[in-house]
């Protein structure tokens, strides 16, 4: 089979699981159904202004950032901010979103195994609730460590990174009341801690013909370097208002899945249809964020050269198992806690509040869907397009003649051009290898997203008209 044919063959099978999305399934879970749920004592807890746990003075330390144990290690600053804000809806109009820094998710902090982490949480005056965060990174007194702040205050606790790995953080909501409304609406981010000797090199089992004729084992081994990403899952449970349905949470019934705060926020937008030849037309079927005009929540793809060590930083921040699986791959490596839990496996199983590090290499030039692979999860939002290399003939040709093609060969990846999602790559550690260029994308604020273009990330409605246009005269 050759390239071309793979891919469309990708395509098409992508196409079939995108017809479900607007079908009989997706309108299914739009009606909901009534769970016999006490949402009365809920309220009462909300309206008491959350659980007060009653702990000895003893335990009132939690978190204190002047412990001699701090002296000599690098103490990381990791500012926050609980804001309510509204951002865009699947399928048209806004939600009420409670975020950290005006981004879902909330900004990935990463530090050295060892490090102090200096945490302060700012709710501002006028803000409608308090917020609180509970940093899984951590191993400090939940109470009062982690609870609620107050519009119009500010609070701040130390730890020390004692773990590598990935971890959660989250919203505590109102001392635990109300929670799970702030934390499925947004409020939550991971902590990258990466360890203290560094990350191992990387084992990739292959086979090869010798010079006997016989069949071998041909193990290839990657640097720890790697071209890095973050992947996080998350449940929406909306009304059609908008607002968080606490009655679908209780009922497990999904609206939207989110991967990274968006559904189907990594797949082909409409520049990918212009550049393959197809303008107008879109060359995958599920494109709900296909607009230019769309600017940041715009959809946008993946790209990593062939042959490179990818390393892809996942964590379950929502309400439903993620089976973790690459269409068209094996993950070469799973890792938790530094600990290696999985090698050559096709699919690997998050809980709640679960995390992993997946290492692994694309081999062949092409298409690859990362999905969680329940299907209800993929069919409401949990498809991430990878494309490997260079394989699409079509737009090879069309960024030829429009002179922006050396870049991507340069690089072995489109993302020489069009760069990858600044809201896909972590922070750069010390084994990070650099992507080429990022661009504009986040569920976020428009004040973040011109954050990102401060920091040199391409918003690309703006910059491909312009090279076509140019390209035209
Ligand atoms: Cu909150």
């Amino acid at each position: 089979m050759n390239k071309r044919m793979n891919l469309m063959l990708t395509i098409s099978a992508i196409a079939v699981m995108g017809g479900a999305l607007f079908g009989s399934s997706f309108t299914s879970q739009m009606t909901g159904a009534a769970l016999g749920t006490d949402q009365s004592a809920l309220d009462k807890i909300h309206a008491m202004g959350g659980l007060e746990l009653m702990m000895p003075a003893a335990f009132a330390a939690g978190g204190n950032c002047d412990s001699d144990e701090y002296a000599d290690r690098t103490v990381v600053e990791f500012p926050l901010t609980g804001v309510s804000i509204d951002l865009p809806r699947l399928g048209g109009g806004t939600f009420s979103a409670m975020t950290f820094s005006e981004q879902i998710p909330g900004p990935t902090l990463r530090v050295t195994q060892g490090d102090v982490v200096k945490m302060t949480l700012s709710v501002p005056d006028g803000e409608a609730t308090p917020h609180g965060n509970d940093m899984h990174a951590s191993q400090v007194s939940a109470v009062p460590t982690f609870g609620a702040v107050q519009p119009g205050t500010e609070k701040t606790y130390c730890y020390i990174a004692e773990v590598p790995g990935v971890y959660k953080y989250h919203c505590s909501g109102v001392n635990i009341a109300a929670m799970d409304q702030h934390v499925l609406q947004g409020m939550y981010g991971i902590a990258i801690v990466d360890p203290i000797d560094g990350y191992s090199k990387l084992m990739v089992e292959k086979t090869t013909v010798n010079a006997n004729g016989d069949v071998a084992r041909d193990r290839q081994f990657h640097s720890g370097d790697a071209l890095e990403w973050q992947l996080q899952y998350q449940q929406m449970y909306l009304t059609d208002a908008g607002t968080y349905d606490a009655t679908k949470m209780f009922a497990h019934d999904t609206v939207y899945t989110a991967v990274n705060g968006q559904p189907f926020g990594y797949v082909p937008n409409e520049i990918h249809n212009l550049l393959n030849g197809h303008p107008g037309t879109n060359i995958f079927v599920a494109q709900p964020w296909n607009s230019m005009d769309l600017h940041q929540y715009q959809s946008q793809l993946l790209f990593t050269p062939t042959g490179v060590h990818n390393r892809i930083f996942v964590e379950n921040q929502g309400n439903e198992p993620v089976y973790f699986h690459i269409v068209g791959e094996i993950l070469d490596r799973v890792t938790q806690g530094n600990r290696v839990q999985s090698g050559g496996t096709e699919t690997w199983l998050l809980g709640g509040s679960q995390n992993m590090i997946v290492d692994l290499v694309f081999d062949e030039p092409g298409v690859y869907a990362g999905v969680n692979h329940d299907y209800a999860a993929i069919y409401t939002g949990a498809a991430t397009i990878w494309v490997a290399g260079l394989p699409l003939p079509t737009i090879n040709e069309t960024a030829t003649a429009l002179g922006v093609v050396q870049g991507a060969v340069d690089t072995g990846m489109y993302a020489g051009v069009l760069g990858n999602p600044y809201d896909a790559i972590p922070p750069y550690g010390e084994q990070s290898i650099h992507h080429p260029a990022k661009n504009v994308h986040c569920m976020c604020s428009d004040d973040v997203a011109a954050a990102q273009a401060a920091e040199g990330a391409v918003e690309l409605w703006v910059a491909v008209p312009a090279i076509i246009a140019a390209a035209s005269e």
